[in-house]
């Protein structure tokens, strides 16, 4: 790879965190293959070589586990869920360039040869370990098949990570109070042998690749803190026969699988594989993306203290999107089991945020959630739904779904600002020129055009997914200003000249409308291609086609997008409620059964179930009057707001206080309008140290309520300055 700015000579790879293939997906899924997907358009609309891959997590315990609750054979039952995903995400215009799975023989095959390379370089070593047993059933309880409390932070966690609490990633053995998910009993331990591989000798090189990491800031600060913590040996077999077989022919380790997470992200490099097989190495090169040809391992000394820079002359971009909940395992273990077998490093993670739905966590089991086909069935357009997932919030941020905001955003953006442009704007070029007027683009609507290419282009290169998407409608803003300004209407009969200018623009605003919008919505981007009546399809056509003049003539147009009614939101609101309820009364059915494994079903997905509890419970240690005394909580009127350059995230407040005004940094851009913000009341904790956030003194703080921060404020007029107890 390299940090050259996008495009690069070299390939580039998109991916996407492989689907569990054990349950129907839903808006938490969609959230990462869409925001990939549209990297990956926009890469190549910047004239980015890049394939997008990925393909059907079928191993583990979350297959396991379904599967057994099902009576099915795993493979069979994996199988199933992974040709629903084949159809599933063409109908999303989620266009993987190739879809394996990982039980497949390209990547069987890979990870064996790369779990062998670990052997040989000398990173795996034998340990015999303590590993949760069910007395009953008489077998062990690998990762899901046991519950119990995270030995780091007290949540209730699932064997192999601690899904609820701080997200770590457990070894086998580590959970404590073990309960078997298959009998519901106190699991036991039995002492078993088994592999682990020697990510702590590659601390040094991980910092390094740290450093020159690229993505999302939460992909670079939580390992960088892991690493400081002391990183610990990995376990990579497990007790199970549903997996990749370890490879070779030890007695001691037929039993053994490898873990699931071994194999997984290997499928990332398998679905290349196929891809460049499919298409012929001239066309794209797999090796050339993962290798840098000479393939070799790096012996146990070079790796600890080799430098990444050496991978990152050449070979290919390898960008991954994930969920947040799996950082640790593409920037610890991934990496670490790329270096050592010789293939090149990524050079960028973008871990995405959670899903609320109506503000409460995502939960599959409570059917709490927005399926992917009940979508369709509804009769929505995909586009809208990309729309709303990619462009909600930067690509960190969590992202609250309700079918009322949904309306919002598609109505206000979609519908009124860039369908309300595109159809009065090529309505009237239609009616009185039949097309585009035969006149030059004018200077400024060029400049406006270059200055929205410029711009799509910086978004690509910071992987700033939502900045791809609302570039086109910013586009159509200017564009509906534009209109309104030079009054067209008007024109044509006094000043013909003039008016032609005017709609020639309009016409030209259209198509770069068009190109921009291709990665997010490109099947709307597809039909306004298509109604300017061009040659070929959008998805081809490069950024620079946005300032080629479009074809003379055209049909009339009809109205890109359609709004959504009241009573729409409020049909399926009702029914989004209903479902929950239906399901929540078939829970305390299957309470009552007091089937132990009745929720083994959880987690069967990217980064969501109950990962965003309800509600939070009570702090346990109570505090005294005098300590809640020693906050000195003070009434505050936002006098100014502006966001901080370079965080995402951050706004610069100046806030009156009564006795002054004081600078307060609060993380308030992505979920406030910036521009409403002054003249509100708050509640500032006036007596906290200051800090220094991205450069600027943060002099207190301002309090809000959960994910949305909710800004605190006052029920009457209390003036600034008073005191709040
Ligand atoms: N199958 C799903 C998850 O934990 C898991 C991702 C694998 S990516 C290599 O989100
Ligand atoms: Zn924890």
């Amino acid at each position: 790879m390299s940090n050259d700015e996008y495009p690069t000579e070299n390939p580039a790879v998109v991916t996407a965190g492989l689907p569990y293939a054990n349950g129907d997906l839903h808006v938490g899924h969609l959230r990462s293959y869409t925001a990939a997907d549209a990297l990956n358009r926009a890469l190549n609309a910047i004239g980015q070589q890049s394939a997008y891959v990925c393909g059907s997590d079928m191993h583990g315990t979350p297959v396991a586990v379904n599967s057994w609750q099902q009576g099915v054979d795993p493979e069979e039952f994996a199988l199933e869920w992974h040709e629903q995903y084949e159809e599933t995400f063409p109908e999303f215009d989620i266009e993987f360039d190739n879809y394996g799975h990982t039980h497949d023989g390209t990547n069987t095959e890979l990870t064996r040869d790369i779990v062998r390379t670990l052997e040989d370089e000398g990173y795996v070593y034998e340990k015999t370990i303590e590993v949760a047993w069910d007395p009953e059933e008489d077998q062990a309880l690998p990762d899901r098949y046991v519950e119990g409390t995270c030995p780091y932070c007290g949540e209730q966690a699932r064997g192999d990570e601690c899904d609820e609490g701080c997200g770590r990633h457990l070894e086998p053995g580590e959970i404590e109070d073990p309960v078997s998910t298959l009998t519901g009993n106190p699991a036991e331990y039995r002492k078993r042998e088994h592999k682990f591989f020697e990510v702590s000798a590659l601390a040094e090189y991980l910092t390094e690749f740290l450093d020159g990491l690229e993505g999302t800031d939460n992909a670079q600060n939580q390992p960088r803190q892991w690493i400081e913590e002391g990183l610990q040996d990995w376990c990579i077999t497990r007790d199970l026969d549903w997996g990749i077989d370890y490879p070779g022919d030890a007695a001691e380790t037929d039993n053994l699988v490898l873990y699931v997470w071994v194999d997984a992200p290997i499928e990332y490099v398998a679905s290349t594989k196929q891809y460049s097989e499919r298409v012929g190495a001239d066309t794209y090169d797999w090796e050339a993306v993962w290798k840098d040809g000479d393939g070799d391992g790096v012996s146990a000394s070079d790796a600890s203290g080799g430098s990444p820079d050496e991978r990152r002359e050449s070979g290919g971009e390898i960008i991954h999107v994930i969920g947040r909940d799996i950082i640790q395992h593409h920037t610890i273990f991934w990496p670490a089991m790329l270096q050592v077998a010789g293939y090149n490093a990524p050079r960028a993670v973008c871990a995405t945020g959670f899903i609320t739905i109506n503000g409460k966590g995502l939960s599959t089991s409570r059917n709490r959630a927005i399926w992917a086909k009940e979508y369709l069935d509804e009769g929505l357009h995909p586009d809208l739904l990309r729309y709303y997932l990619t462009t909600n919030g930067g690509l960190q941020q969590d992202i609250d779904f309700s079918w009322e905001k949904f309306a919002d955003r598609v109505n206000g953006e979609l519908v009124d600002t860039l369908g309300n442009f595109l159809y009065r704007g090529l309505l009237f070029a239609h009616r009185n020129y039949e097309g585009r007027p035969d006149v030059a683009v004018s200077e400024e609507v060029e400049d406006r055009i270059e200055e929205a290419l410029d711009d799509f282009r910086e978004a690509v290169n910071e992987y700033d997914v939502r900045g791809i998407g609302t570039a086109p409608v910013d586009l159509a803003r200017f564009g509906n200003e534009y209109i309104q300004r030079n009054e067209p209407w008007n024109l044509v009969n006094d000043d013909p000249d003039a008016a032609a200018q005017v709609i020639r623009d309009c016409v030209q605003l259209a198509k770069a409308i068009a190109v921009l919008a291709e990665p997010v919505l490109p099947g709307k981007a597809e039909a306004i291609w298509a109604q300017l009546a061009e040659d070929g399809s959008v998805h081809d056509a490069e950024l620079s086609a946005a300032l080629d003049a479009p074809p003379e003539s055209f049909d009339e147009p009809t109205e890109p997008f359609a709004k959504i009614e009241d009573e729409r939101v409020a049909e399926l609101d009702a029914k989004l409620a209903d479902r929950i309820e239906s399901t929540a009364s078939d829970d305390e059915e299957d309470a009552d059964e007091g089937t132990a494994a009745a929720d083994a079903d959880e987690g069967t997905d990217t980064a969501d179930d109950d990962a965003v509890p309800d509600v939070e419970p009570i702090v346990a240690d109570r505090i005294s009057f005098e300590e809640f005394q020693e906050l000195d909580l003070r009434v505050g009127r936002i006098l100014s707001a502006e966001p901080i350059e370079g965080a995402d995230e951050l706004v610069r407040l100046e806030v009156d206080i009564g006795v002054e005004a004081r600078q307060i940094v609060a993380g308030l851009q992505q979920l406030h309008d910036v521009d409403a913000l002054p003249d509100t009341k708050v509640i500032v904790v006036a007596n906290l140290e200051k800090a220094e956030l991205f450069g600027e003194e943060s002099n207190g703080m301002v309090l809000a309520a959960g994910e949305q921060a909710d800004l605190l404020t006052t029920h009457e007029d209390a003036e600034p300055g008073t005191r709040v107890r």
